[in-house]
């Protein structure tokens, strides 16, 4: 018989991995809360974008191998894939309430010999502490009659189908018994390797994946502030010191988005307080980038004697990072904010997020005084600005992503590498 698997909650990752079973022989139910996400998917529809994801799911609608639902219904396998935010109290604790109140909405329907994998990214000893107690209060013993693990998701959005099935995968079982069963259901579509592994270790796993991330863009990012105070040209350091062969510095920018790097790591530090100093100070560098470029183009018009009330200021980019149109976290975002707070004139402009397209964008530029690139979309790299430029009343651009030519033909260029003089 073929395997019946349910996942809950149909966001990037829920739904390219329920189409991924279901492409794969599966009988899949995909639960998720909102109707209007039921409703599209049992039409062979979604509601979010994915390369390739479409088909996959039409095809496997089409096949009666997939079906969408509000509520979890009996299966073989349940796979929980929902969001995990900080909780928002300072503490910046993981927030397991959307994972807690997936697992409740399945224990009515689970039975004996059954499976239950959380892919949420998760703090470590969510499972052990609150996953498998809330399964035993229901009357099952993890390991023998029900089976319980951590399988992280590790895709990254754009690649996802080829992510899925390529990437390896750790998967971390409450006992050896629940890690076998899930490497078995993951086998189904997974031709990277499987790492197995405990449920807490798979949980510290993914959560320092991004947290090594962060903590070598906060290094990166000290890097550029020193130089600026040594007036040292910071891309040159980092240049030659990464000819070194076990170096490794990373690029200084803006700061730190997204719904991963600016996040997980802070799953750790409310874990363990007293000890995750580097992991907490790293992310308190990267969250004071956008203040100490706004410093910077403070100190720039302060030098010139010019208020920031009669400044005007083009901002290039909001999402979190390039090519994207995610927003979230994102530390353009947070620049925008500043220089405003501080009374500048701001033009923003970005042709990744439809709210600040443009189909004029040297309109955004007339008469401005400074502009900022603060997210490396290919549309600001290397001479591409150059259109735009005489519009502006003082052609200056402050590259805090370090993309845009600094020969730039009509406009003075300052990165990190010059930015010292700006
Ligand atoms: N950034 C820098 N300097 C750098 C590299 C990145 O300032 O040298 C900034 C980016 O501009 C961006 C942020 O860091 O604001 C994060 O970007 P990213 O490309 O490093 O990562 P994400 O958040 O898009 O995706 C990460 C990936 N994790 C790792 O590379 C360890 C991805 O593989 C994960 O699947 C994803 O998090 C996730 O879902 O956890």
């Amino acid at each position: 018989m073929d395997k019946r698997v349910c996942v809950i909650g149909c966001g990037y990752i829920g739904l390219p991995t329920s189409a991924m079973f279901a492409s794969s022989g599966c009988d899949m139910l995909a639960v998720d809360l909102s109707e209007k996400v039921v409703d599209n998917l049992n039409a062979g529809r979604i509601t979010i974008e994915e390369p390739g994801l479409a088909e996959l799911v039409a095809d496997a609608v089409a096949a009666g191998k997939l079906r969408a639902a509000l509520a979890p219904e009996p299966a073989d396998a349940f796979i929980i894939a929902v969001p995990t935010p900080f909780v928002d109290d300072g503490s910046r604790a993981c927030d397991l309430s959307y994972v807690m109140a997936a697992v409740e909405s399945v224990l009515p329907v689970l039975e004996e010999g059954n499976l239950l994998v959380v892919e949420s990214t998760i703090a470590p000893r969510s499972i052990d502490d609150f996953v498998v107690p809330a399964v035993e209060a229901a009357g099952f013993r993890v390991g023998e009659s029900v089976f319980v693990a951590h399988c992280p998701e590790r895709v990254l959005p754009g690649k996802i189908i080829y992510e899925l099935v390529h990437n390896n995968r750790i998967i971390g079982g409450v006992t050896p018994a629940c890690t076998a069963a899930a490497t078995e259901l993951y086998r189904t579509f997974v031709v990277g390797e499987i790492l197995q592994t405990e449920a807490k270790v798979a949980e510290l796993s993914k959560c320092m994946e991004n947290t090594f991330r962060d903590v070598n863009i906060a290094l990166a990012n000290e890097l550029a502030m020193v130089c600026d105070e040594l007036d040292i040209d910071c891309l040159e350091v980092i240049r030659l010191a990464n000819k070194h062969p076990r170096v490794n510095l990373h690029t200084p920018g803006p700061g730190v988005g997204g719904h991963c790097l600016a996040i997980d790591p802070y799953f750790i530090c409310a874990k363990a307080p007293e000890t995750a100093k580097l992991i907490k100070l790293a992310r308190d560098i990267n969250c004071g980038m956008p203040e100490f470029v706004c410093g910077k183009v403070d100190a720039h018009f302060a030098a010139r004697g010019i208020a920031p009330k009669s400044a005007k200021v083009v901002a290039l980019g909001v999402t979190y990072k390039g090519n994207i149109d995610d927003c979230r976290q994102s530390p353009a975002m947070d620049a925008i904010a500043l220089l405003e707070e501080r009374g500048y004139s701001v033009a923003v402009f970005d042709p990744h997020v439809e709210q600040y397209g443009c189909s004029d964008p040297k309109v955004l530029f007339e008469g401005a005084d400074l502009a900022i690139v603060l997210t490396d979309h290919n549309e600001f790299k290397g001479d591409a600005l150059g259109e735009f430029v005489a519009a502006m009343r003082t052609p200056i651009i402050y590259d805090t992503r370090n993309i845009v030519s600094t020969e730039l033909v009509g406009a003075q260029v300052y990165n990190f590498g010059n930015g010292y003089e700006f």
